[in-house]
């Protein structure tokens, strides 16, 4: 915390102190105090970051500070963000990529480097977050969530407590089955129900996870990354395929909802801020990313999201509910056996064939 306002009290006595020296007026000195208070004054940031995945109450505490509006926009899914990039931008400056979109982002050049001597907070990060495979020197990302695929269920119909991905085929809740619209989380979901590596791209595998998503369509009410929460809570889906903290922020709305993270295990993934290139706002981009790393932001943001935080120093300040539940910190054994969506290059092809086939 400190730290994060020492540099700009500095600067304001500074401004204060020159001015006093080249007698400028009292309305002068204020203007320039003010200026100094917040400087990002007039400028705009636009944020697009996936939809429930903010403390609210933060964005209006970081135009306080800085002076800037926040144009804060949401998605609900790595294509939207990818499309919306390849089709030049739309402006945005800070935008949230999973681990699976960087390496596609890094190669295509979309993104700009992070100029960490502008998120002095970097320091707060868990290494173990710092060299990812597509990134080995985290050059274009800094790390905000991680988490889980998993699977939330209305405990009022879903008596017996599911160990797998398998309840997600079970006929006995037709109608009341929601499964993420996404094509890699829910053939590797497939997959793995079928026992098989859940990213293989081998014909006879995907021919396979088609078939079982095919035979499971009718029993689907909808292909959904977001409006699952609020149809849980509702009591109209009984089942529903999601991401970990998403399911949480559902259950503590209604205590009928359980988080099941399969035993056979789960796919993980990190999700990073990034600048896009031709940001027009890229120094107070940073800023922001500096504020989010910032520890006790960090953990107000962990704590209302509900999903797991890479910074190391937020973590005393975790709420012992969250920091406890093994559906936020898996146990070193379940992460064992929890992978990553891999880069599988061209191949990707394949799946988003399956799911044009599956969808049509
Ligand atoms: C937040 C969704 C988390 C994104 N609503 C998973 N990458």
């Amino acid at each position: 915390m400190k730290r994060f306002f020492f540099p700009r009290a500095f600067g304001l006595a500074l401004c204060i102190g020159v001015c006093l020296l080249s007698g400028c007026s009292k309305s002068d000195q204020k203007a320039t105090a003010a200026k100094a208070a917040l400087p990002f004054e007039g400028q705009t940031l636009n944020v697009f970051n996936w939809s429930d995945y903010i403390d609210p109450e933060l964005v209006p505490e970081f135009e306080k500070r800085t002076g800037a509006r926040v144009q804060y926009d949401t998605y609900s899914s790595d294509a939207e963000l990818e499309t919306k990039l390849l089709a030049g931008g739309a402006g945005y400056d800070v935008i949230f990529p999973s681990d699976r979109s960087m390496p596609m982002l890094i190669k295509k050049e979309f993104l700009l480097p992070i100029d960490r001597s502008l998120v002095p907070n970097w320091k707060h990060l868990d290494e173990k977050f710092l060299t990812p495979p597509y990134d080995s020197t985290s050059e274009y990302e800094v790390p905000y969530f991680w988490g889980t695929v998993a699977v939330g269920i209305r405990t009022d119909h879903v008596s017996d407590e599911p160990k797998d991905f398998n309840v997600l085929f079970d006929e006995r809740f037709k109608g009341h089955i929601t499964m993420l619209d996404d094509p890699e989380n829910v053939v590797a979901v497939a997959l793995l129900a079928l026992g098989l590596p859940m990213n293989s791209t081998k014909d006879e595998d995907l021919a396979r996870a088609k078939e079982l998503l095919v035979k499971q369509k009718p029993l689907v009410q909808a292909y959904t990354s977001d409006s699952y929460k609020e149809r849980l809570i509702k009591g109209e889906a009984w089942v529903a395929l999601g991401w970990s903290g998403d399911i949480l922020q559902a259950k503590a709305e209604n205590d009928q909802i359980a988080v099941i993270l399969p035993d056979s295990g789960s796919m993980i993934w990190v999700d990073s801020m990034a600048i896009p290139k031709g940001a027009k706002n890229a120094r107070l981009a940073h800023e922001f990313a500096n504020y989010m790393l910032d520890p006790q932001i960090a953990a107000r943001n962990a704590n209302f999201v509900k999903y797991a935080t890479p910074n190391k120093a937020a973590a005393g300040s975790i709420d012992p509910e969250l920091a406890n539940d093994p559906t936020v910190y898996p146990s070193e054994q379940v992460l064992e056996r929890c992978q990553w969506l891999q880069d599988r290059g061209a191949e990707i092809a394949k799946i988003e064939r399956l799911w044009q086939e599956v969808r049509n």
